[in-house]
């Protein structure tokens, strides 16, 4: 390796779903891709595929404006739950959704990102998977260049070709046949190229990736060139990426530090990278200054970090202030419900449960929130806590705390479920191995009714009854509104969990046949016994049997050609001439 640095070695993924939500709900209601479509949440927009993006559509704009500019614009509304039941995601003009009486719920975005996350663990068990954000995961596929880079025994690639979904080399190609780096980024590109290909061939979802030496760049690279295609960065390339990217276009740069390197003149990194050092340090130290230079040079160390579960989990709402008990009652049922919802998920999947509940209210618009907690209700043996008894057991901590006075009225409340433990093995059998044998499928009863019988085997806890105050909000959720669905939707804490109205089905496969969730989960745990023997994701080789046919069978995802040669030439370059013969 001479004397390049370990990490200018490594290979990371970025991959990152194109237009999330709208790709969810046209999946769920069979829209085609080619139509315009957004997501909407009470008035506004949150999500917008790339057809609507075409005709001017943006983000956050109002529904109504969005008609007007573009009348053949399809909406549906997140799902929601409350009065009227879990209804949400219709075509056409939707139901009127009243926010005094309903929340936002974006259970079935959390469940096929799970499924999304659970196929490309299946598929590349040797890489590292970290779960970014709802529609967005890192992969350090290292290991399986390293074993591709080991086969080949020095034997360059002389073509990529067949793998070429929309790839793209930044800076101009061809990627250099006899640089290790460049040959190591080509033979990532192609594990990214099958990936992407499976997620679409398995669960019809594109998405784009970024292939590069590290996550910083990785991510930037992920969202230069969407839809469905892939960018890749090979280090000649990285100081003329830097040079002009915007700061908030870099991860950690769009807040506080972007707004201070603002006052300091700066919106590119580039610009960052030429101020007076002295001037860094005398604003951020020279601790801060160090990290704030290596990520505008497209440096970093951070690993890919495996996050598979949870830490906590939050229901939440916000609302016009109240004080009524009946009000605040049906808000907190309807609060458990979507939390007993996602913890049930949670067990299948994970096979743990909560040791604590934590209640956060807020008083007023202007007042912080606070939060108390108490142990989680006892679940049954092989069962999980259900909404009436984590309903019962809020109120009490509620209305324990306005008797203290302060709280009413209210603003916003929320539940979540924290300090997850396994479950004893024994009652193991009851959550995912539970569900692989065949016949075995979730049925409305399974979740366990005995809700409160008594002793579920527990870990050492606190002690019970005890109402504990947390000042500060627990969770970073807990801050924030429901109607803030991507924040919510993004944070770890919020990951996927519960099967909501997927009765039936396997939490995390929603708009996935039965049949083909036990074949995937049955491939996960078969994957992972044969891991070090028979690497299941090579850059040549097939990503796996069932998924092989993603490249011959189905081809290209659709667009992924036009796009391509829609990408701009010259500095860039498409994949499929990664290499030259030389
Ligand atoms: N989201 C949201 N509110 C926001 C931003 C996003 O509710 N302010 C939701 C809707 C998106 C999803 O999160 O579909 C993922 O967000 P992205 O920023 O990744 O945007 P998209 O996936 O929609 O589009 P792109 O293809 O540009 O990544």
């Amino acid at each position: 390796m001479g004397s390049v640095p370990e990490s200018n070695l490594r290979v990371i993924l970025h991959i990152d779903l194109d237009c999330f939500y709208c790709q969810v709900e046209q999946k769920r209601l069979g829209i085609p891709r080619e139509k315009p479509v957004a997501v909407q949440q009470w008035e506004g927009l949150i999500a917008v595929n790339y057809a609507a993006r075409a005709a001017g559509i943006t983000r956050h704009m109002r529904v109504a404006e969005a008609r007007q500019k573009c009348p053949e614009l399809i909406c549906c509304h997140v799902q929601t739950l409350g009065d009227s039941g879990q209804d949400g995601g219709t075509v056409g003009p939707p139901p009127a959704k009243d926010r005094t009486m309903q929340k936002a719920c974006l259970e079935r975005y959390r469940q096929a990102s799970q499924a999304i996350i659970l196929l490309l663990r299946s598929l590349a068990p040797q890489a590292v998977t970290e779960k970014a954000s709802i529609d967005e995961v890192y992969m350090d596929v290292t290991a399986i260049v390293d074993a591709e880079m080991r086969s080949r025994n020095g034997v360059p690639l002389q073509s990529v070709d067949s793998f070429a979904w929309g790839g793209i080399v930044l800076g101009g190609g061809p990627l250099a046949v006899h640089n290790e780096f460049d040959r190591r980024l080509a033979v990532g590109a192609c594990i990214a190229c099958r990936l992407r290909g499976a997620v679409f061939d398995k669960l019809d979802f594109t998405c784009s990736a970024g292939v590069a030496g590290n996550k910083l760049l990785a991510k930037v690279a992920s969202a230069m060139n969407k839809p469905n295609q892939q960018t890749v960065v090979p280090p000649r390339a990285v100081a003329s990426l830097m040079k002009d990217l915007p700061l908030k276009k870099l991860r950690n740069f769009g807040g506080k530090l972007g707004e201070q390197l603002g006052v300091l003149g700066c919106t590119t990194a580039g610009e960052v990278a030429a101020l007076p050092h002295a001037k860094l340090v005398d604003a951020f130290g020279a601790a801060r200054t160090h990290s704030i230079l290596e990520a505008v040079a497209g440096r970093s160390t951070e690993s890919v970090e495996v996050k598979d579960k949870p830490q906590s989990m939050l229901a939440c709402k916000s609302f016009e202030p109240t004080s009524s008990k009946e009000g605040i009652t049906r808000w907190i049922n309807i609060l458990a419900e979507e939390l007993a919802s996602r913890m049930a998920g949670d067990y299948e999947l994970h096979a743990r449960r909560p040791r604590n509940l934590v209640v956060h209210y807020r008083c007023g618009f202007k007042g912080g929130e606070r939060s108390r907690s108490a142990p989680m209700p006892r679940a049954p043996p092989k069962g999980t806590v259900l909404a009436p008894a984590i309903a019962e057991l809020a109120g009490l901590i509620f209305w324990k705390v306005v008797e203290a006075g302060g709280v009413l009225p209210t603003t916003r409340l929320a539940i979540s479920a924290r300090d997850f433990y396994d479950t004893p093995h024994s009652e193991q059998e009851d959550s995912i191995m539970h569900f692989m044998m065949p016949g075995n499928g979730r049925t409305d009863d399974s979740a366990g009714h005995a809700q409160h019988a008594p002793s579920a085997p527990r870990p050492p806890s606190k002690p019970r009854n005890t109402i504990k105050q947390d000042h500060a909000a627990v969770d970073g959720q807990a801050a924030r509104d429901d109607s803030q669905a991507h924040a919510c939707a993004d944070a770890n804490a919020e990951e996927p969990a519960g099967s909501g109205e997927g009765r039936g089905a396997l939490s995390g496969f929603e708009g996935v046949s039965v049949e083909s969730q036990r074949r995937i989960l049955r491939d996960i745990h078969l994957e992972r016994d044969r891991q070090n023997r028979h690497p299941p994701v090579t850059a040549a080789g097939s990503v796996s049997n069932s998924s092989a046919a993603s490249h011959g069978k189905r081809g290209r995802p659709p667009g992924a050609a036009a796009e391509a040669k829609a990408a701009k030439p010259g500095k860039q370059m498409r994949i499929s001439s990664l290499f030259v013969k030389k």
